[in-house]
């Protein structure tokens, strides 16, 4: 993910590393700046655990070192984000559901997942398990178009659950590689929504028995810290695989995926850093949180 992600995350690393830059400036880390240098932290949204890591290893890692500032405070963040480890499923097709509140990204998500998979010559099915909103199946549709690829849409009112099962059938006898299946927007707290969800998981389990393989969860990055309770609340309904982090280009909050990542047990698989059908990316901690710190690629 090294293509300009430095330059994407200009708003996070501005916010984060640009007011340490002026806060240390070329001197030592003196004990006095630790509470300015806290207060930077958490404004980017690092989360209270791995900020107080900060404050309390940075010095003494400088010290010992003999490292920069910066490219301790690069080690302690990558220590201190345990990420948990995933599998990667083989299957043919291999059906990713993917859910999240209103405006998180979902479609947008989809849309690039799709891109990437066509970029490896894969047949890709797309289908629109909305049936609230109308336009949900139009938005998909334009980016169907534009990519070349097929979507599958019902009229508004029809279930969405039968949407699902009818795409991952479709996969099956017409020979797609990947099928991606698009849900409404929906806030966690409500019953009969989280009830369609676990339908549309069920459904695809009998459509085909190992079906969905991925289920991603897709959190707005410029939210920052509610994530937590939103992946618990979406995982009563469904067993969520992954998260996509999206809209980190337009926030100055980018250190949410640290605390995300460190705080979860669900892995952060991608994350979104602009519109375009380019700007999903793999996650790699070690170049994100170089990246935050506007620092280049290591080595
Ligand atoms: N800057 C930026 N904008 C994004 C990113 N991802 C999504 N967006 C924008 O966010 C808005 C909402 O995205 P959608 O994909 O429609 O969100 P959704 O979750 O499908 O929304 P609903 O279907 O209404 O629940 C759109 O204007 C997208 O272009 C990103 O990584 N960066
Ligand atoms: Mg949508």
């Amino acid at each position: 993910m090294a293509f300009n992600l430095k330059k994407k995350l200009r708003k996070s690393s501005d916010a984060l590393a640009g007011k340490l830059d002026r806060l240390f400036g070329g001197a030592a880390i003196e004990d006095a700046d630790l509470e300015e240098t806290e207060e930077i932290l958490l404004g980017s949204d690092l989360g209270w655990e791995l900020t107080e890591k900060v404050i309390d290893e940075l010095p003494r890692k400088v010290r010992k070192s003999g490292l920069s500032w910066k490219e301790a405070l690069a080690l302690i963040l990558i220590e201190n984000t345990p990420l948990p480890g995933f599998e990667t499923i083989e299957a043919r097709p291999f059906v990713t559901v993917v859910v999240g509140v209103n405006g998180a990204g979902k479609t947008t998500t989809i849309a690039r997942l799709a891109a990437r998979f066509q970029r490896k010559n894969e047949k890709v099915l797309m289908a629109c398990a909305d049936t609230f909103r109308a336009a949900a199946a139009e938005q998909l549709e334009v980016w169907a178009d534009r990519l070349g690829t097929t979507v599958l849409t019902q009229l508004p009112g029809s279930d969405a659950a039968a949407i699902a099962f009818d795409a991952v059938k479709r996969g099956l006898s017409r020979d797609y590689d990947s099928v991606i299946i698009d849900t409404a927007g929906r806030l966690p707290n409500k019953k009969e929504l989280l009830d369609e969800l676990a339908k549309i998981h069920r459904v695809c389990g009998k459509a085909m028995e190992s079906a969905p393989h991925e289920v991603l969860l897709v959190l707005d990055g410029t939210v920052g810290q509610n994530a937590k309770a939103q992946t618990e609340q979406f995982m009563k309904a469904l067993p969520i695989t992954g998260l996509v982090v999206t809209k980190l280009d337009g926030t100055a909050r980018g250190g949410s995926v640290l605390a995300m990542a460190s705080q979860l047990s669900v892995p952060v698989k991608y994350i979104g850093v602009g519109e375009g059908s380019e700007d999903l990316l793999d996650f790699n901690l070690e170049s994100y949180v170089r990246a935050l710190l506007g620092m280049d690629e290591a080595g």
